[in-house]
């Protein structure tokens, strides 16, 4: 069909839930089936709002919580347009994380819910998001944290109880359609054709328009 959308699919997990991996293959493979795919990383380290992030994250400086939290946000803003440019004209864009990631991580910190949605209002809806779950002892099994920031067993705790919340406030605000959870505690493969399989409708019949995150 000409002019056909492309697509804009988020993936949220923990930290270590395998979602790079699994970003990475359902890449490869859109590639293969001849689609045009972009992989977005959010945090993108690569802007200089990013390389503010990436000093955050690896301690290398200190910032106010709700400075690194707007820092997030203005990381996410300064992509939106590409993202928007690159779904109409049919690029199936992927996040490797998004705004969700921003709200779960902020408020396991403290910070309030609505306080940290806020700064996302507006940015480009994603079509569906695909959060991975990793059962705890599963998580165990994966081995320790690396060095980054929030990467402890006790942050990762809080944060998986804030996704929850940001599982009922998307399902609320834009349907039950633009969440879905895949258990991740099978092999990389499982896992694999878990998604692929979830994500068909999104790719094969893109909705009219790209959405407004929150509104
Ligand atoms: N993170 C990520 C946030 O705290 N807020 C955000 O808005 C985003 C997008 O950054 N532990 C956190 C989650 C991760 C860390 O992400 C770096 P990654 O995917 O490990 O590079
Ligand atoms: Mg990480």
């Amino acid at each position: 069909m000409a002019n056909q959308r492309g697509a804009f699919i988020v993936f949220e997990g923990l930290d270590r839930s395998g979602k790079s991996t699994q970003v990475g293959a359902l890449v490869a493979r859109l590639q293969r089936e001849g689609r045009k795919v972009r992989l977005q990383k959010f945090p993108d380290r690569t802007t200089r709002i990013g390389g503010m992030i990436d000093a955050y994250l690896q301690s290398k400086s200190e910032l106010d919580d709700h400075s690194i939290h707007l820092l997030f946000s203005a990381n996410r803003w300064e992509c939106a347009n590409a993202i928007e440019r690159d779904v109409s004209s049919g690029t199936i864009v992927i996040a490797d994380r998004y705004a969700f990631s921003g709200i779960a991580f902020s408020a396991a910190k403290g910070l309030s819910f609505q306080y940290c949605l806020n700064p996302d209002t507006g940015l480009p809806l994603p079509d569906r998001t695909v959060y991975l779950t990793l059962s705890p002892e599963v998580a165990a099994s994966r081995g320790a944290y690396g060095e980054e920031r929030y990467e402890t067993l006790e942050m990762q705790k809080r944060v998986r109880e804030q996704f929850t919340l940001v599982a009922e406030e998307t399902r609320r605000r834009h349907g039950d359609d633009r969440w879905a959870e895949i258990n991740a505690d099978g092999t990389v493969e499982e896992v694999e054709a878990l998604i692929w399989e979830n994500i068909q409708p999104v790719i094969m019949e893109p909705l009219q328009c790209l959405g407004k995150l929150w509104t």
